[in-house]
């Protein structure tokens, strides 16, 4: 184990630190047992190790709480600006590390423990992990949460607390297979639940038009059911521990029985089916990624939660400030994706109806308080709602919605006369294929800043989902180049490499990542690529290890570790991957003598459960597994892994094992990636396209210390347009051919040889995601890396120079530029 603490101390201090850091470990063991003994209700003898985990996880709490009441008591009196976080989804992943990490107390607690005979890391494997998120957008909340509060924003995160996370994966004779995911059933030491802090929320009902004097109408919606939004609270405690913040997650809770019963006059069975409805909301997270669910529960999801969101955030101001018309001075409030994007109407009505705002003041108040994140450009991931079900859902947005359409369009024709192009463009409602609201065109209207997660991700927004926009609105686009936080994703992943760290650059590298810069100067020194190596090396036994325990396969740490872990989806091209795999197969038993660098082919992901194309890749690479790791001939040479079950968890044991970050999308379609940061800050390099945040971690590491191959964006909209030559890409390749034939005709898969028919077809005649076309560069890359592998010295500057030179992707520096850029607030680091 590591002691980064003691790194950070000046040698004058240590011994009088020492003498506290004793009390301290006193004072914890004390605490842990007295919570073992009053909250858990087990004695010492009889715990069990989720027990103690109970107790510590209460003990460290208790660190945090004061802080918290400390920070918010401050916001309040301070009258300062709030940031609202809206999303659907918080991939936290396990806290007790994270917490201990960010007050400081890792070694105190380890000790604490220690005396009291338990190991702290195995407790740390008993926690399960908050799996309420898909993948990179869900993780990007959780470490936006950790950077806001590092850099004392007033920042609550607001979205669900469902009950069932992301489903569990298990791989059964290679097909995935989906098992229910409840992370609540032992508790949750670090939420409060607040019983008291619950709203009503409406569905469905009529709207009344009410004379109120003159010809005037106030409308008020008199909705046909409603569900109470119950808060729990995370405290989120920031870097040192200076500052802490709320992650309010809402649980749906039937209105009361009894007012159920009078809804339903006296029917109980009626009730009972009623509460089922209502708390079926909170239920469980759609395991969609970058794909719309489309189900009425999902938009029921999406109201509910930005329905409570905002009656919590505007009593709040309300309380603070005294009128809703300061809103946009002391509150914002940011979209995660669309998801939340019924914001706009809701804070619409809110205004208008229950504040009795006249119109274009709302609208003003709505659009200079609300911004909008993007994370997608894939059409069919843009979400759109039938206008019928919206009638039904929420009949009084829905009218909220038409007017704003008609003010805007009304606006777009006297601007652009005759543009009808234009009109159907930017309207609200796409009126082909039946009526649908498009909650991009919503949330795009209802903000003062749209932006995209990564500068090429953010230029092509301009000129393909929002062109139209663009023109009507060209300042409100920008771009916030998506970060990682470093607690998580270096210091508690990868205590090794951070230890190296503050060695080499000192310890203010642990506040300021720009510092990591300092390691370039000793990049192409052999003493520190023997550390370097030796930290890799430690990371990768314990990978190795734990590829052993789970799958029963032996592979070599000193392979290169060639690692690609994502969800799974064509555009991701994990089949790229695939096949690249069985033409290097093929290429070793024709040739085993030859210089190849020794590879583990590692993949991890989750597929959606209905997305069948992506279950069969994952077959695929269970099935090309099991023939290379049965082969003698490339026994030294080659294995293939598909860890099951990819998470939070998994990923902080993988990342720091990486030798190689496989970033292989198609240019254009992955709109930023964040595993790529994680991957290349803890020394991997990458292998990628010119796609998403790669472009940008290519201009930080150096064009020599990444492996760039295949067509560009602009190269990958010219060959869609002007036709993709399978045919033509699949004859000049020396390898390609002699792959898919293989594939075709049952080579992996003798017990089914017709399994990847339909796949090769598509790939031999629709090849969208232009895997064909890009296959040999990538087959060149590879063997480049071969050759890089080998030249120790060479490969493990380009380690050092990626750690180095990553810095910028801190999301210490994403949301820095947030705050100054969208929100208008103040960063005060170490505060
Ligand atoms: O958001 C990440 C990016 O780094 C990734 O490139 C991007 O693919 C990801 C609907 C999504 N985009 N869209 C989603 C998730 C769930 C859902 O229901 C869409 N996820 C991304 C962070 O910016």
């Amino acid at each position: 184990s590591v002691e980064v603490e003691d790194k950070m101390l000046d040698k004058s201090e240590t011994a009088a630190r020492a003498a506290a850091a004793g009390d301290d470990v006193a004072k914890f063991r004390a605490a842990v047992i007295s919570k073992l003994t009053y909250a858990v209700g087990k004695n010492p003898a009889a715990a069990s190790d989720r027990d103690w985990f109970l107790a510590t996880a209460f003990a460290t709490r208790d660190r945090i709480v004061d802080r918290w009441i400390t920070s918010t008591r401050q916001t309040y009196s301070e009258g300062r600006k709030r940031v609202y976080y809206l999303s659907l989804e918080f991939l936290i992943g396990r806290l007790l590390f994270d917490a201990l990490t960010n007050i400081e107390m890792l070694e105190t607690a380890r000790s604490a423990l220690g005396d009291l005979g338990v190991d702290l890391d195995r407790l740390r494997q008993v926690e399960p992990d908050a799996a309420l998120g898909n993948g990179g957008l869900g993780r990007l909340a959780a470490c936006f949460m950790d950077s806001m509060a590092t850099l004392s924003i007033a920042a609550y995160g607001y979205g669900i607390r469902y009950e069932n996370g992301l489903f569990r994966q298990m791989i059964k004779n290679g097909w995935q297979k989906e098992y229910p995911e409840d992370w609540l059933s032992f508790g949750n030491p670090w939420e409060f639940e607040r019983p008291e802090v619950y709203y009503d929320v409406g569905f469905g009902g009529s709207v009344e038009a009410v004379p109120v004097g003159g010809d005037r109408k106030k409308q008020i919606w008199h909705p046909g059911e409603t569900v109470e939004a119950v808060a729990y609270d995370t405290p989120i405690v920031g870097w040192r521990g200076h500052h802490v913040n709320t992650l309010r997650l809402w649980s749906a809770r039937a209105a009361d029985p009894i007012r159920l019963d009078a809804f339903n006059q006296g029917d109980h069975v009626g009730a009972l089916v009623n509460q089922v409805k209502a708390e079926a909301i909170s239920k469980v997270l759609y395991p969609s990624d970058a794909t719309p669910a489309g189900q009425e529960l999902r938009l029921r999801q999406e109201y509910f939660f930005t329905a409570a969101s905002l009656r919590d955030l505007t009593r709040r101001h309300v309380d603070s400030f005294g009128d809703v018309r300061s809103l946009p001075d002391k509150v914002s409030i940011q979209l995660n994706d669309t998801h939340p994007a019924i914001a706009v109407a809701e804070l619409m009505r809110v205004l208008v109806d229950e504040h009795d705002i006249e119109w274009d003041e709302a609208f003003d108040i709505t659009t200079r308080t609300i911004s909008y994140t993007n994370h997608t450009l894939l059409p069919e991931a843009l979400e759109t709602w039938p206008v019928p079900l919206m009638e039904r859902l929420l009949p009084r947005h829905m009218q909220i919605i038409y007017l704003l359409n008609a003010k805007h369009l009304e606006k777009v024709s006297a601007e652009f006369p005759g543009d009808d192009a234009l009109l159907s463009s930017v309207s609200l409602i796409q009126e082909d294929h039946g009526r649908r609201v498009r909650m991009g065109n919503l949330a795009f209207l209802g903000s003062h800043s749209i932006n995209g997660v990564a500068a090429l991700h953010s230029e092509l927004m301009k000129t393909t989902v929002f062109k139209d926009f663009y023109r009507l609105f060209p300042e409100r686009m920008n771009n916030k180049t998506n970060g990682i936080t470093f607690r998580r994703w270096l210091y508690q992943a990868n205590p090794g490499l951070t230890n190296l760290l503050v060695n080499v650059c000192g310890p203010a590298v642990l506040d300021d990542p720009a510092e990591l810069k300092k390691l370039e100067a000793f990049a192409a020194e052999s003493s520190l690529h023997e550390r370097l190596m030796a930290v890799k090396r430690q990371n990768k036994v314990a990978l190795a290890r734990l590829i052993r325990d789970r799958l029963d396969i032996k592979v070599n740490p000193g392979a290169l570790f060639d690692v690609q872990i994502k969800r799974i989806h064509e555009y991701k091209r994990q089949l790229l991957n695939v096949l690249e795999t069985i033409a290097l197969y093929d290429a070793m038993r024709a040739n085993p003598a030859k210089n190849w660098a020794p590879r583990v082919k590692i993949f991890s992901g989750k597929a959606a459960a209905s997305y069948h194309m992506a279950k069969l890749i994952i077959k695929l690479a269970n099935d090309v597994a099991k023939v290379v790791n049965d082969d003698p001939t490339v026994r030294d040479l080659l294995k293939v892994v598909f860890l099951p079950n990819y998470n939070v968890s998994l990923a902080e044991v993988i990342i720091p094992a990486a030798d190689l970050s496989e970033q292989i999308s198609t240019a254009g379609m992955e709109a930023s990636g964040t595993g790529n940061m994680k991957m290349a800050l803890n020394g991997a390099l990458t292998v990628g396209t010119l796609d998403g945040a790669n472009v940008e971690i290519k201009e930080h590491v150096g064009d020599d210390n990444i492996f760039i191959f295949g067509l560009t964006a602009e190269e990958v909209e010219a060959r869609r347009a002007n036709g993709i030559d399978e045919y033509g890409s699949i004859q000049a390749s020396p390898h390609l051919g002699e792959v898919l034939d293989a594939v075709e005709s049952g080579v992996f898969s003798p017990d089914e040889p017709g399994r990847y028919k339909s796949l090769v077809d598509a790939l031999r005649h629709h090849d969208y995601f232009l895997v064909t076309t890009d296959f040999d560069a990538y087959w060149n890359a590879q063997r480049e890396i071969d050759v890089a592998w080998h030249d120790k010295a060479r490969w493990w500057t380009s380690s050092a120079m990626n750690t180095a030179n990553m810095g910028w992707f801190s999301s210490d520096r994403t949301i820095s530029e947030y705050a100054r850029d969208i929100w208008n607030v103040p960063v005060r680091p170490g505060r």
